[in-house]
């Protein structure tokens, strides 16, 4: 299928951190992100619970159109749901990452991985879009390590613990924002939503 490359998305998010990364990614692509928050103040989601990444971005797009659908004006949309997957913990956080970064944080990650000889992690970013007909869904990951020092001052969320497999020794907070989305699973995420729809004209 070939669909003409939007030139704005709306991006539903509370996290600053994801739409300046997505606006960093997508600024390369000559495509511009908007928070939703700037046509429509009044969008009320129930945060979705679910058994993965995917089903919770899907259910919140759902969510998210039923009430902007007509404001929209044929723009496309997005939402992300994404997360620390930690092997030697089963997946954990997984899903809840957000809940268990604002109760017991980075240092309570630590502690339980610190008897742990495997630190082996992954993000997960699961994208659902809308392109003004229907709702697609991509997936990227990033492959790392959770580090037992707390590292750097930039990124998010537990960036001050992973150490990206394909960068150097440092943690994503001791890296700059386009050092971290040259390897994030945001923009794995983000680049397929764009390949996904093949534009003519990339
Ligand atoms: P929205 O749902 O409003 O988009 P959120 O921050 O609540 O924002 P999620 O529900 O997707 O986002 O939770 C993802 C959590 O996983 C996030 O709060 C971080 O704790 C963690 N996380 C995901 N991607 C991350 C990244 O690139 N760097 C650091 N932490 C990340």
């Amino acid at each position: 299928m070939h669909r003409e490359k939007p030139e704005l998305i709306f991006f539903h998010t509370g996290n600053e951190h994801k739409l300046d990364e997505a606006s960093q990614v997508m600024s390369e692509l000559q495509i511009k992100i908007r928070s939703l928050k700037d046509i429509s103040s009044s969008i009320s989601v129930v945060e979705p619970q679910g058994e993965n990444c995917a089903q919770i971005a899907h259910s919140k797009i759902m969510q998210v159109l039923d009430s902007v659908e007509d404001e929209l004006n044929g723009n496309w949309l997005m939402v992300e749901d994404s997360g620390l997957f930690i092997d030697a913990l089963g997946g954990f956080p997984g899903v809840y990452s957000s809940y268990v970064h604002s109760t017991v944080g980075n240092e309570g990650i630590v502690k339980l991985l610190e008897e742990s000889k495997d630190k082996s992690a992954r993000y997960i970013s699961s994208i659902s879009f809308w392109d003004g007909e229907r709702i697609h869904s991509v997936q990227g990951h990033c492959k790392g390590r959770i580090s037992l020092e707390s590292r750097g001052d930039s990124g998010f969320g537990y960036d001050p613990i992973f150490i990206p497999e394909a960068g150097d020794d440092r943690t994503f907070s001791e890296m700059t924002l386009l050092e971290k989305t040259a390897l994030s699973h945001r923009t794995m995420a983000l680049k397929m939503m764009v390949e996904k729809l093949n534009f003519p004209s990339m």
